[in-house]
């Protein structure tokens, strides 16, 4: 009989590359939003993974990326690297369709990491013909000395089990270190507001995704369901008629798609409130995005 382990996987990699669909798809349920937009997750969150002789410990980061110009971007950066910091192994995710040079500043900052490294070349289902595959492996093996480089499709589920029976060796031995019924550090309330932000960042195009931010205000338990009142935060006053939309259209859809997300994932009937308000430059504030539950450094 093997020992128990447990311990930190930090999922790194640059925005877009999907760290947050590969840490659903191996958790089987949605911990992280997603989106084809860069910069869907702003916190580091845990998932919990408790297998028979191992808990992995998921670390999904903000993607590292350069333009840290607003207090959010340094914020987010800085989860980050504080995931690295404190990891077990890291996995560094990159896209087998495309290397870029913020894929090379990833890399960078990995070498002088104490963890194994292992890179994950996601997304080969987009990979055709499949023999070029063999020319991401070795261009991959060439650019650092990866304890192993393995290719995925984190949408399709494609190696995942391989991934899941690599991970463990690298884990200190150790009990579990969470009680095994638990998925996440982050609360219901927490998600709850993800989940409204994902809907948004859908449904809205350009550069408002980022400049905006939701607050629940209100996660109730009632006999007929939860009450959830949620405020959505917005720069400027210009952006909050594109959020609420002509006649109130884009938050009813928003509140519509979150709303049957929420029941389904929270078993119960969700009522929900969305509201949208106006603080300038709360992404440029340190104390606004501490009140608005982005964590200190
Ligand atoms: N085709 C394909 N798309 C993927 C795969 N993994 C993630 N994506 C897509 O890539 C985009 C970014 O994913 P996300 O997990 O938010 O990336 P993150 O920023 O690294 O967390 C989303 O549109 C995902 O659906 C994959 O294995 N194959
Ligand atoms: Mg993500």
């Amino acid at each position: 009989m093997s020992e128990h382990r447990a311990g930190l996987v930090a999922v790194i990699g640059r925005p877009n590359v999907g760290k947050s669909t590969l840490i659903n798809a191996v958790m089987g349920r949605k911990v992280s939003i997603v989106t084809a937009k860069p910069q869907t997750t702003r916190h580091r969150i845990l998932a919990v993974l408790s297998l028979a002789d191992a808990q992995i410990i998921f670390v999904d980061t903000p993607g590292l990326h350069r333009k840290a110009g607003k207090a959010m971007n340094r914020l987010m950066n800085r989860a980050a690297a504080n995931a690295l910091a404190d990891a077990d192994l890291v996995l560094f995710v990159s896209d087998a369709t495309r290397w870029t040079s913020e894929d090379d500043d990833v890399l960078k900052r990995l070498k002088s990491c104490r963890a194994p490294v292992v890179a994950l070349l996601n997304k080969v289902d987009r990979v055709h013909p499949k023999e070029k595959l063999l020319d991401s492996l070795g261009l991959m093996s060439a650019r650092h000395d990866f304890e192993e480089i393995l290719p995925i499709s984190a949408q399709k589920g494609d190696n995942l089990d391989e991934l899941l029976a690599l991970i463990p060796k690298f884990l200190p031995e150790s009990p579990p270190l969470f009680p095994e019924d638990m998925h996440t550090d982050r609360s219901d309330e927490f998600h709850a507001a993800e989940v409204i932000r994902e809907k948004l960042t859908l449904l809205l195009h350009q550069e408002l995704p980022y400049g905006l931010t939701v607050q629940v205000e209100r996660f109730v338990q009632e006999e007929n369901g939860i009450t959830i009142n949620a405020v959505v935060w917005v720069e400027r006053d210009s952006q909050k008629g594109i959020v609420v939309g002509k006649n109130g259209n884009v938050l009813k859809k928003v509140g519509r798609s979150a709303r049957l997300e929420l029941a389904e994932s929270l078993q119960q009937a969700v009522h929900l409130e969305l509201w949208v308000k106006v603080k300038s430059n709360w992404a440029d504030s340190e104390k606004d995005l501490l009140s608005l539950g982005y964590e200190a450094p």
